[in-house]
């Protein structure tokens, strides 16, 4: 089973509608459950983000730095309440299309150190996949030794999740085709990287990290390209896609070539 597993991360920009704070995009999610139940062999875990749900209270409370003041404690709850509350419609829409998906929430079986995964009891998701059904976890605030608590990013739980369980690809549905080699969002002229290693999206990172500007990628793939980096190094193959365009996700549970980022070690 394990060398069967595929953990498909659904990007915050894929399940709600990044301009409009709690407003999730449905009709998606509705189609990328369609793709996963009609193409999916072996086993999936499925990690969304946190989107409009997730990132504008995580900013308005700066619950990023870790528990600095009081005040961050209201936005805590909130961001808990906001991120459950997504997870559900989530879960209510994979469920009415068929995928036996279970929940779990990250912050009541992930601790973390200075941001990073410490503590996971993988046996709860181990346990769900045993018994044939799909764990649907997502971007959470965790609680942190370090710093209080922290956000922990889908990506980073999807790839720790694909290393514990020795998954066979991650594939993370963005709203752009894939990582390119500037800003596809403001660079019309931005071209795709279709193939690259880990050690290639190391040095991608740091390039991005000495540059005075971030010419390259948006913040967010940077993020992402550290975390992929790190699993395509564990020999781990991530595919980076467009989950925006109907048919990219199957075609990436097919193992079919699609466009996107190919990333092997
Ligand atoms: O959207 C962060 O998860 P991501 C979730 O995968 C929160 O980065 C709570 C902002």
């Amino acid at each position: 089973m394990a060398s069967e597993l595929v953990v498909l991360k659904l990007g915050g920009s894929i399940v709600t509608d990044k301009q409009k704070e709690f407003t999730a995009s449905t009709e998606t999610i509705a189609r990328a459950m369609d793709e996963i139940k009609s193409h999916k062999e072996g086993s999936i875990i499925i990690v969304h983000g946190g989107g409009s749900y997730g990132h504008p209270l995580a900013k308005r409370y700066r619950l990023s730095k870790g528990h600095t003041d009081s005040s961050q404690i209201h936005g805590f709850v909130k961001t808990r309440q906001s991120m459950t509350e997504l997870n559900k419609l989530i879960l209510d829409i994979a469920i009415e299309k068929g995928l036996l998906c279970v929940s779990i929430h990250p912050s009541s079986f992930i601790r973390a150190n200075n941001k990073r995964i410490s503590e996971i009891d993988i046996r709860v998701v181990k346990g769900i996949l045993d018994l044939h059904m799909i764990p649907l976890l997502y971007g959470d605030v965790v609680l942190d030794e370090r710093l209080g608590f922290c956000i922990l990013s889908g990506d980073q739980l999807a790839t720790r999740l694909a290393t514990e369980l020795k998954a066979k690809k991650i594939i993370l549905a963005a709203d752009v085709d894939g990582i390119f080699d500037s800003n596809p969002k403001s660079n019309p002229k931005a071209k795709l990287i279709q193939r690259m290693t880990g050690e290639d999206a190391k040095q991608l990172v740091e390039r991005i990290e000495e540059s005075s500007q971030s010419v390259y990628v948006t913040g967010e793939m940077v993020g992402k390209l550290r975390e992929i980096s790190t699993a395509a190094e564990r020999g781990i193959q991530v595919i980076v896609l467009n989950g925006l365009i109907p048919g990219r996700i199957a075609e990436a549970l097919k193992g079919q070539n699609v466009i996107g980022t190919v990333v092997e070690r």
